[in-house]
């Protein structure tokens, strides 16, 4: 179903006014905890969000699942990276994988499980220990500091979330194909989100706008997944946006400032 132009009728959106209130994703997802990384943490690592997931599964079980519900396991790089990733568990650090495993060919060599260089470290006193020789896979423990385990072992685990450039579309057909995904047209809800996502856009063959999950409905402009509308990005001095006539569906430009845009136009988009 496609909205009338120039109408708010989407129905079909379904964004339950009591999402929009609490926030987040709180009605989507509920067995995960979203934060957003440092700036420095955006700049090394080009990275989205830390999740983590309370389910409890297997090293590779878990693997799996962060590739299919996000991007990828959790990968550290900085002591930044790591604070980050704790927070994702809520107040305190919560046990879990992350996704550093030993080399199959050489068990004194750690590796991420999506390839990045291993830069940073955070054992705790006398790990790795490799007991009885099984121990193949990290974990963090709940004092914050990691231990080598059994990969067989099931307990939760930390995914990583990167924004991802798709395919041109109008802004709905954009929100359709990320939601039949099992992910949304993001929320920039801060600076370091925001350049986070400006990088991943910069590649010559992407339009100069992309959409992103922002739409004016009901006089005013809203996340869809109901987040709130806090740290904004518009152009300054740009009026169009205080009372779009037209162009009631928000895109990110190369710049990094957010313009209203028409919902028909065919642009690139992320999905998270
Ligand atoms: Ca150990």
């Amino acid at each position: 179903m496609v909205a009338e132009p120039g109408s708010d009728h989407l129905d079909w959106l379904a964004v339950p006014a009591n999402v929009a209130q609490t926030g987040g994703l709180a009605g989507r997802k509920k067995d995960v905890n979203m934060i957003c990384v440092t700036e420095e943490t955006a700049i090394e690592m080009d990275v989205g969000e830390y999740i983590y997931i309370s389910i409890h599964k297997t090293w590779a079980d878990a693997r799996a699942y962060c590739r299919q519900y996000y991007t990828e396991y959790s990968f550290v790089s900085s002591q930044s990276d790591h604070d980050s990733l704790l927070k994702a568990a809520g107040k305190n650090p919560l046990s879990g994988w992350i996704g550093l495993h030993r080399h199959a060919d050489n068990s004194n060599i750690w590796m991420w499980s999506g390839g990045e260089n291993v830069t940073y470290l955070n054992w705790d006193k006398g790990q790795p220990d490799n007991r009885d020789g099984v121990e193949n896979a990290a974990q963090i423990w709940g004092n914050g500091k990691w231990n080598d385990c059994d990969e067989y072992s099931t307990m939760p685990f930390y995914c990583i979330s990167v924004p991802n450039v798709e395919g041109k579309m109008s802004w709905e057909e954009a929100l359709e194909h990320c939601r039949g995904t099992d992910r949304d047209l993001p929320s920039l809800l801060s600076e370091i989100q925001h350049l986070d996502a400006q990088e991943v856009i910069q590649l010559e063959d992407i339009t100069d706008l992309v959409w992103i999950g922002l739409r004016f409905l009901n006089d005013r402009w809203l996340w869809m997944n109901g987040d709130s509308l806090v740290y904004e990005a518009w152009a300054q001095g740009d009026q169009d946006h205080l009372c779009p006539t037209q162009k009631r569906c928000g895109a990110l430009s190369k710049t990094g400032l957010w313009k209203n845009w028409d919902c028909q136009d065919v642009l690139n988009f992320l999905c998270i």
